[in-house]
């Protein structure tokens, strides 16, 4: 993964034990590797390799970390003045979405599953789905 260099965002690295052929455990403990208390865990599949684009937004106040457990996908980050993308293809290394960090997800692999924990749960009232919202939120702050 490469060095990190939108604000609001940064990696978490989960022990990973390989068992050989009997496959590799990765193991995520709130408060340590993920640096909030989790409410929520969600995944994401049959994500079409061809069309399918998530995310597209920003949220106000929850923090996230989101994983690529199988296949590979493109993670896109903007800060409201840097933007970044990054591939995700480590099954134990997270990014980190905190609040004010417009992200979208693209180019999935075939068979690619996301995983995500958050900090709170699902609310509509906290997403910013409007570009131009964000970049004006983003600027003030
Ligand atoms: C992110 C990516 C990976 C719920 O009812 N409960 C939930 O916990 C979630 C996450 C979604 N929903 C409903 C709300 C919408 O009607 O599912 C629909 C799609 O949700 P959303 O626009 O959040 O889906 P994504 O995949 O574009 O984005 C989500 C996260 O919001 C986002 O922060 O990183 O998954």
């Amino acid at each position: 993964m490469d060095d990190i260099i939108v604000k609001k965002s940064g990696t978490v690295t989960l022990k990973r034990i390989v068992d050989g052929r009997d496959g590799a455990l990765c193991i995520m403990n709130a408060l340590q590797e993920i640096p909030f208390e989790i409410k929520r865990v969600y995944y994401i599949n049959n994500l079409d390799p061809y069309s399918s684009i998530r995310g597209k937004h920003a949220h106000r106040k929850l923090r996230q970390v989101i994983f690529c457990i199988n296949g590979s996908f493109t993670l896109s980050l903007d800060d409201g003045f840097t933007k970044q993308e990054l591939l995700m293809r480590e099954d134990n290394v997270g990014v980190i979405l905190d609040p004010m960090l417009w992200h979208t997800m693209h180019d999935f692999s075939n068979g690619c599953v996301l995983l995500v924990a958050a900090s709170d749960y699902y609310q509509e009232a906290d997403y910013i789905r409007n570009y131009d919202e964000f970049l004006t939120l983003a600027r003030e702050k």
